[in-house]
């Protein structure tokens, strides 16, 4: 599209599953996310591009600083859909990558580099004022560098929207002391690749690189994980509620619900999750502390329906924000990355006025134990059943596995996931993470011979526990993961999901189902390659889809 007419829109964006009607949100997004905070994440990228580059020269002479290494996950991470919509926030982050980039200048030049012939971006100098910013936006957005090559174009997106989900990842596992130089400098690479005239054979193998740096993103995340909290153990987990006091844990950030849980403790409050926060119940380094009690609600979607009936504090360690209406927003804080212009948001961990909040609202009035759901089936209890699954198998007891994991989101369509898991056979097996599972997790399955028939692996971070459990039962078969009579039904909704989709892809696993839609960002052509070297199908219908599966 040409610059005129792409300044003329008001924003653009397509990075996620619910973009509008497919193609772009181009007014308003559908998440929310306002023209103004638009214009300045695209800025933003452009300017960690730019800082990206001269980075990648940096490390190229021995220089890290891994302040900066954590600078370019944070800022990548804030950019994700439905972490920030702060516009404050960003205006702080891009003033921070250019001032970053110039240190990182100064240091390398006086080793006699002078980055002649980089691309512009390196240069790049921001406007004073946030009307400035957002004026200088327009000619750095999504569609400003289209160019004449609409695959190559797709695929720059589709690097960089994986560079989302890996630095999201890395991010939450430093946060957990989990770092390696080896994804901080893909994350550079890749950035600074993106401001170059790539071919699309270039930008297929960087896309499927970033698929396997971001498995060892996860990997971090897993050692994090496993390492601070244990590992997963079978956990009922109720979805009632106690009477008092009370605090809403959201999002994915472990060490912040553990500060909630060491700072409430003794103070008459009991903590709940919500949406994504459900495994943590399996942890016992978490499950450990008394009042750590249930979960409330579902995915982030129902955000709206659900906190105004929460009677206590809601803190949001990560996405997915909505915009918090008025019945909530007095009682709803964020902390890390996540952001809401007028939302209370709280740097370190301190959480006292989360805590004050919790204890001036009423509570909950009574006891109501509710139903339950069990969660924990991480890798280490999968496995620990490796071989009653593997002679459950042999013996024609358990003809199929099915992953049916990612993320939920609004779209009618998704009903798919839940009557896909309904009509599965009674041989077979869900496997499930992420935040999709709330569609169908409190159903009743049963077992085979004592092996559930519904597991939850956990959340969307934990999806390297499953490529575990899957590359395990490979081995015990002695077979590819292609090989295993497992099929992977995946939802996508961000861009986290997005880095698992090409760390599969780099594994080579095959026939995956992805829905409910197909990713706008990516061409026809880039579509036809998946399909060709990948087998990557779209759902159609559950029954159609299961019986070519079955069959
Ligand atoms: Fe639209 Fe999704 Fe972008 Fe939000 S993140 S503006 S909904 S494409
Ligand atoms: Fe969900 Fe936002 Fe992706 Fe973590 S909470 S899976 S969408």
């Amino acid at each position: 599209m040409e610059l005129e007419k792409v300044k003329k829109l008001e924003m653009f964006c397509y990075q996620c599953e619910q973009t509008a009607q497919g193609t772009g949100c181009t007014r308003m997004g559908v998440c929310g996310k306002n023209p103004e905070v638009a214009a300045l994440q695209d800025l933003l990228i452009y300017a960690v591009k730019g800082f990206s580059a001269v980075a990648e020269r940096a490390r190229g002479q021995g220089l890290r600083d891994p302040e900066f290494n954590r600078f370019t996950s944070e800022a990548m991470f804030s950019t994700l859909t439905n972490v920030n919509f702060d516009p404050e926030r960003f205006v702080t982050l891009i003033g921070e990558a250019v001032a970053h980039r110039e240190d990182l200048k100064k240091r390398i030049e006086v080793k006699g580099d002078s980055l002649k012939g980089f691309p512009e971006a390196v240069n790049f100098v921001p406007g004073s004022t946030k009307e400035e910013l957002v004026d200088q936006a327009g000619a750095h957005g999504i569609l400003a560098d289209k160019g004449d090559d609409a695959d190559a174009h797709g695929l720059r997106w589709l690097l960089i929207y994986g560079i989302k989900g890996v630095a999201a990842y890395a991010n939450h596992a430093a946060i957990l002391g989990q770092e390696d130089e080896v994804v901080y400098a893909f994350l550079h690479e890749g950035l600074a690749a993106t401001l170059l005239e790539s071919s699309v054979d270039e930008l297929l193998g960087l896309v499927l690189k970033c698929g396997e740096v971001n498995i060892r993103a996860m990997e971090l995340l897993d050692a994090g994980n496993t390492g601070t909290y244990g590992h997963p153990v079978p956990t009922e987990v109720s979805l009632g509620h106690r009477k008092g006091k009370a605090i809403l844990v959201s999002g994915h950030d472990l060490k912040d619900l553990e500060a909630i849980l060491k700072q409430t403790e003794g103070k008459g409050i009991n903590v709940y999750t919500h949406g994504e926060m459900l495994p943590t119940h399996g942890y016992p380094e978490l499950k450990k502390y008394s009042h750590f009690y249930g979960h409330f609600g579902s995915a982030w979607q129902n955000q709206h329906r659900e906190f105004p009936e929460f009677p206590g504090a809601i803190l949001m360690t990560t996405n997915c924000i909505q915009r918090p209406v008025s019945s909530y927003k007095d009682n709803i804080f964020t902390t890390g990355r996540v952001g809401w212009p007028g939302v209370q948001h709280i740097e370190g961990e301190d959480f006292t006025s989360v805590i004050e909040k919790a204890l001036e609202m009423p509570g909950f009035a009574e006891d109501e134990p509710g139903k339950t759901v069990i969660v924990g089936f991480a890798r280490n209890t999968v496995l620990s059943v490796a071989d009653k699954v593997i002679q459950l198998v042999k013996e024609g007891k358990l003809r199929h596995f099915f992953l049916v994991g990612g993320c939920d989101g609004a779209k009618p369509g998704r009903s798919y996931y839940s009557e896909f898991v309904e009509k599965v056979p009674e041989d077979a097996v869900v496997l499930t993470l992420a935040c999709g599972k709330f569609r169908f997790n409190d159903k009743e399955l049963g077992d085979i011979e004592g092996i559930p028939r519904l597991m939850d692996v956990g959340q969307c971070n934990d999806a390297y526990s499953a490529i575990q459990i899957a590359v395990a039962l490979a081995n015990a078969f002695n077979v590819g993961v292609n090989d295993l009579p497992l099929s992977l039904v995946l939802s996508w909704y961000e861009q986290k999901a997005v880095a698992i989709l090409l760390s599969l892809l780099h594994l080579g696993i095959k026939n995956i189902r992805l829905g409910p839609s197909l990713p706008a960002f990516l061409t026809p052509d880039i579509l036809n390659v998946l399909v060709e070297k990948f087998d990557i199908k779209h759902i159609s219908t559950p029954d159609e889809d299961l019986k070519a599966i079955l069959n």
